[in-house]
């Protein structure tokens, strides 16, 4: 580049880029889907595993992923908690925008369909309904999909108003929020390394650190980041003796998206939350949005810069 005095200068960039799609000469295993009480506490899982990924779906607890082992990592991306008291952690946690904690939908029992079960691909559908007022009519219902070849987790979510009545001037104004414990830990473990949480704002990259049983805090804005500039936020953990960084990045659509939100204050000493919510949309009785997420684990990268696509990425200016 050209400096205001008229000299070059050169920029060396370092780009790291992490596929979450293998290379064609592997062999990756048969995706699995499994429907059944595997912990023996009275409710049935959804659990959904490939290669990659083992995906623990609780129906019971909000339709969450209450663990997901990232399996050449050798690690857990969530826990299951406890988190606020007895309230458990686990991953798309489900809120409306329009409802005060904890809402309806955390802890509402899901409907299960199972899609597809295929050895290529497995896809089960878990929907929500709220309990009272205009939210007992309104339906989040997310698709979660593993694929053999590709080491993310896809979720795909519908929001539907369903009230039975086509009255035009009945309709319900609120926005989907997810809330999720991303952290990354050994496998079935409550504690998660140390960490980094990266989230893309208009003013460059944020980067949270995290340290467990640390007096960690994060409340600028009370907790709220309201200038995002990317459809990603995402984690870098160091398991330490030295073993590669381990990751995890969401995937989100950015052109509906409103706010991010961490609460990390000092009396949480094992993990924070990550969450984000979208922007708020008029629905009438039949109407729906949908929005899509990827879950993408990685290893071998110590920061994320960016993510897309079934790309995680670093580019660094030395
Ligand atoms: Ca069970």
């Amino acid at each position: 580049m050209l400096d205001t005095e008229g000299r070059w200068t050169v920029l060396v960039a370092t780009v790291l880029l992490i596929h979450t799609i293998p290379h064609a000469h592997a062999a990756p295993a048969a995706c699995r889907l499994t429907h059944a009480d595997i912990d023996g506490d009275g409710a049935k899982e959804v659990v959904l595993e490939n290669g990659f990924l083992r995906a623990t779906l609780e129906p019971s607890s909000g339709g969450r992923a209450a663990r997901v082992e990232y399996k050449p990592g050798g690690v857990d991306l969530t826990c299951f908690g406890p988190y606020r008291g007895t309230r458990p952690g686990g991953l798309f946690g489900d809120r409306i925008t329009t409802q005060s904690f904890p809402g309806d939908y955390l802890e509402a029992t899901a409907a299960v369909a199972v899609v597809k079960n295929t050895p290529d691909e497995v896809r089960v559908r878990l929907t929500s309904r709220g309990q009272g007022g205009q939210a007992a009519n309104l339906i989040i219902e997310k698709e979660w999909a593993l694929a053999r070849s590709r080491s993310s987790l896809e979720v795909a979510a519908t929001m539907a108003y369903r009230t039975g009545m086509t009255d035009p001037k009945d309709r319900i104004r609120t926005g989907l929020w997810w809330q999720h414990i991303l952290r990354v830990g050994k496998t079935g473990s409550q504690q998660g390394f140390r960490n980094t949480y990266s989230l893309p704002l208009t003013n460059g990259i944020l980067q949270v650190p995290f340290v467990p049983q640390a007096r960690n805090h994060f409340e600028q804005d009370d907790s709220y980041v309201r200038n995002p500039a990317r459809g990603w936020i995402g984690t870098v953990a160091q398991p330490g003796d030295g073993a590669a960084p381990v990751g995890a990045v969401f995937s989100l659509d950015y052109s509906q998206l409103l706010h991010y939100y961490i609460c990390m204050v000092p009396g949480m000493l094992e993990f924070p939350t990550v969450e984000w919510y979208y922007q708020k949309v008029n629905l009438r009785d039949g109407e729906t949005c949908r929005t899509k997420v990827s879950l993408m684990p990685f290893r071998g990268l110590d920061e994320v810069t960016g993510a897309h696509g079934g790309i995680v990425g670093r580019l660094r200016f030395d």
